[in-house]
């Protein structure tokens, strides 16, 4: 099954981004403003609480028809019955997630650079979360901030390498930057799949509204090109 990445939802239970809100109820709002991908990410949790909160938010996505994968936790995937997981770079390496979680798995690992990249979709990673794009207070590691034109680099370069993985840019990323990140980037064979957000969605009294409307502006081109 082809998955639309093109608004990829990164969770985050903070109450500097969460607030009071129930996560849950912040994606079901979500995905009703036209999330296509959501990726349940707590930094803080124990097991129990994620596996927990992970079966409510697999119950919300399967309603919705909307792939749900667990960031770091291949063990609370399996025991939720997500779709994949997420991988950074510090995390269970990606042949030992496939291992584990068998050929349909949908593995996602994050890339800072051209060689984290090429590596991950050489070694059958399902898509890229590419950044850091810009700074944010979501994920403090400003040493790999790489802009638009980081971004782009390594989409030519999948592109010169004829890799079709897909590909969401991440870190930053909201209403007034999405139309330039989607457009800006563009290789001659290859584009972003979509944006990946936590505050711009997550940190909104209006998940619902601010969901559809970020949905609108990834398919639209900026009137600025
Ligand atoms: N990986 C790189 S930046 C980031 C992650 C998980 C956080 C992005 O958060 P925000 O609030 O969308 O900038
Ligand atoms: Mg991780």
């Amino acid at each position: 099954m082809a998955i639309d990445y093109s608004l990829y939802l990164v969770t985050d239970s903070t109450q500097a981004i969460l607030g009071d809100k129930d996560l849950a109820s912040v994606v079901e709002a979500a995905v009703e403003g036209g999330v296509t991908v959501v990726q349940y990410r707590d930094k803080t949790s124990e097991t129990a609480s994620l596996i927990r909160m992970g079966k409510r938010l697999r119950a919300i996505t399967q309603k919705y028809n909307v792939p749900l994968l667990i960031n770091d936790h291949v063990a609370v995937a399996q025991a939720v019955g997500a779709d994949g997981v997420h991988l950074g770079q510090e995390d269970m390496d990606l042949g030992t997630a496939r291992r584990i979680l068998g050929p349909d798995a949908v593995i996602g690992v994050t890339a800072n650079n051209l060689s984290e990249a090429v590596v991950a979709a050489s070694e059958g990673a399902s898509y890229l979360g590419i950044g850091t794009v810009y700074a944010t207070p979501t994920k403090e590691n400003t040493k790999s901030i790489i802009g638009t034109a980081g971004v782009k680099k390594i989409l030519h370069r999948l592109s010169t390498m004829n890799m079709t993985i897909p590909t969401v840019a991440i870190g930053g990323l909201n209403a007034s930057n999405v139309q330039r990140v989607m457009f800006q980037t563009k290789a001659p064979t290859k584009r972003l799949d979509g944006v990946a957000v936590v505050s711009a969605i997550v940190a909104t009294e209006d998940p619902k509204a601010a969901a559809s409307r970020l949905k609108i502006l990834i398919g639209r081109v900026p009137v600025s090109m």
